[in-house]
């Protein structure tokens, strides 16, 4: 590699602490408490959303919880069914809409569902917010919507729902406004649980961790509060499918095997589309009975064929985006090398590589699709904004967003594209830097730091896993302490060198780079 490294000057205190103080990151456990979480009341619209769902309970009436099928939206609909569940309450069931066949939101074959089932009430969960059409398709039928999701409001188009519960509402007082939707979820259910006095499990908060961590929302303020409680309360923390996945993983006693686990936890709830709103992993979440043994091994073999389709993905990507110059990557994928349901995690793939704005696009079911990821600086969400007279649908996130066209306008669209590109990007955009957060000594990385280092805990975006510098080593020097990943570069053995890389445990190292010690 030839990045340039920047290097920060020798800290005085100790490095761990000096980097939690550089990213404004309490390490007191306390502050961190959920005790200390901002009060739930704050969301607009809680109460009418609470009310109509006990509405529902009391009356008997049979509803239905419309996610996602993605892990925040289905750690979403699973926390929420099975609090149904414990309340006693019996006449709700569960739509999981599946990406390959249907298209994003509410759409004709889940009104099909509703009408035929005669639910009076539909919750979505981890979507809704961009689904004006659907909504009002529902209320046709004397059905009432509540939409419980974390995606950017369009506020000129608001879907007509009975009451919306969304921190991006601009009447929300909720003053954190990153939470995912399993997030926003948890929120509800902390309100529902002290009006209803119904305690809540603890292992919701473990699948509140899956969920926020898959959907890579900043691990900082309330995000980092409900991932720490649960790194930090693991022993305390039980449940009937997380005992189960424990048993198929490795040990976990320590916070950083923890948060392993709950990434395992993610990527092997990342698959089970099936038809109908059916959905293998939701249905192995709630399964009690020994079928759970089954739908395990099912999920199993389609996480190991996903594992190896992403692999060759990425082969394909690297392969494409090799020696790529531009302030953006744009890729119509009319070859049809990737599958529609990996687009969004191909470009951010690329993202990661290239570091520039990058928009994926394909045909699928007569529609053109797109996927967006961008890292800090630009707007995904602003770009389709600008452009929006060409599209159908659109929604997301600033960094991670999607939507559908007719293909004859997929000429205007990138023109449109690119245009608001040039008129967006900064000329330098520090693409191929490398960020040093700490130079360490091997003596800095002891035991006793390592435990301090875990507080860094959970990592993700706007807390990514620190890189340090060892200066003038050896890698002899480093292989007599600690197991290495090297990540296929060629660290020369003997020779004096600059090593930076990232602490992956007490006893392991990544290297992300290294290069020849400066003569000083
Ligand atoms: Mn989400």
């Amino acid at each position: 590699m030839n990045k340039e490294w920047n290097i920060p000057s020798p800290c005085s205190s100790n490095f761990v602490q000096h980097i939690a103080q550089t990213r404004g990151l309490s390490l007191d456990e306390s502050e961190l408490s959920i005790d200390n979480l901002p009060d739930e009341q704050l969301f607009a619209n809680i109460t009418e959303v609470a009310s109509r769902i006990q509405k529902a309970m009391y009356n008997n009436e049979p509803l239905v919880i419309f996610g996602h099928d993605d892990p925040d939206g289905v750690t979403s609909s699973f926390i929420l069914y099975q609090f149904f569940n414990t309340c006693g309450y019996q006449k709700h069931q569960y739509y999981i809409p599946n990406r390959n066949i249907e298209p994003h939101g509410i759409q004709a074959k889940f009104i099909q569902f509703v009408k035929e089932g005669g639910f009076k009430l539909v919750i979505t969960v981890d979507n809704g917010i961009s689904s004006y059409d659907g909504v009002q398709e529902l209320n046709k039928l004397g059905c009432d919507v509540l939409i419980v999701d974390h995606h950017l409001v369009q506020p000129e188009t608001l879907p007509p729902a009975y009451a919306i519960m969304n921190p991006q509402l601009p009447d929300c007082k909720y003053p954190f406004k990153g939470l995912a939707g399993v997030g926003v979820v948890m929120m509800l259910i902390r309100y529902l649980s002290a009006e209803l006095e119904h305690p809540i499990p603890q292992s919701y908060y473990f699948w509140t961790a899956v969920g926020s961590i898959a959907d890579k929302v900043p691990m900082i303020g309330a995000n980092r509060q409900l991932v720490n409680h649960v790194l930090k309360d693991w022993a305390s923390i039980h449940g009937y499918t997380m005992d189960f996945l424990i048993r198929n993983f490795t040990r976990v006693n320590s916070k950083i095997d923890v948060f392993n686990f709950i990434q395992y936890a993610a990527r092997f709830i990342a698959n089970g589309r099936e038809e109908g709103g059916k959905h293998t992993a939701l249905s192995f979440m709630l399964q009690v009975s020994d079928a759970k043994a089954d739908l395990f091994e099912t999920l199993e073999k389609q996480k190991n064929a996903w594992e190896s389709e992403l692999n060759r993905v990425f082969k394909y990507l690297d392969a494409l985006s090799a020696d790529f110059v531009g302030n953006a990557f744009i890729f119509y994928d009319d070859e049809d090398a990737i599958p529609y349901s990996l687009l969004g995690t191909g470009a951010t793939y690329i993202v990661n590589k290239l570091g520039i704005p990058t928009i994926l696009l394909k045909q699928h079911n007569g529609r053109m699709v797109c996927e967006g990821r961008c890292s800090d600086g630009f707007n995904m969400v602003h770009s389709f904004t600008a452009c929006k007279s060409h599209l159908i649908q659109y929604g997301g996130h600033p960094k991670a967003a999607g939507f559908s066209m007719t293909v004859e306008k997929y000429d205007d669209f990138i023109d449109c594209f690119n245009e608001y590109v040039q008129s967006q990007m900064p000329i330098e955009t520090g693409i191929g830097s490398l960020n040093i957060e700490a130079v360490v000594t091997l003596e800095d990385l002891s035991e006793a730091n390592w435990k301090l280092y875990e507080s860094l805990l959970p990592f993700g975006q706007q807390n990514p896993e620190p890189i340090l510098m060892l200066s003038k080593v050896k890698m002899d020097q480093i292989l007599a302490v600690f197991s290495t990943d090297n990540q296929s570069l060629n660290v020369p053995q003997h020779k004096t060198v600059d090593v930076s890389f990232i602490w992956k445990n007490k006893n392991l190292i990544r290297v992300v780079d290294f290069r020849e010690s400066i003569a000083t």
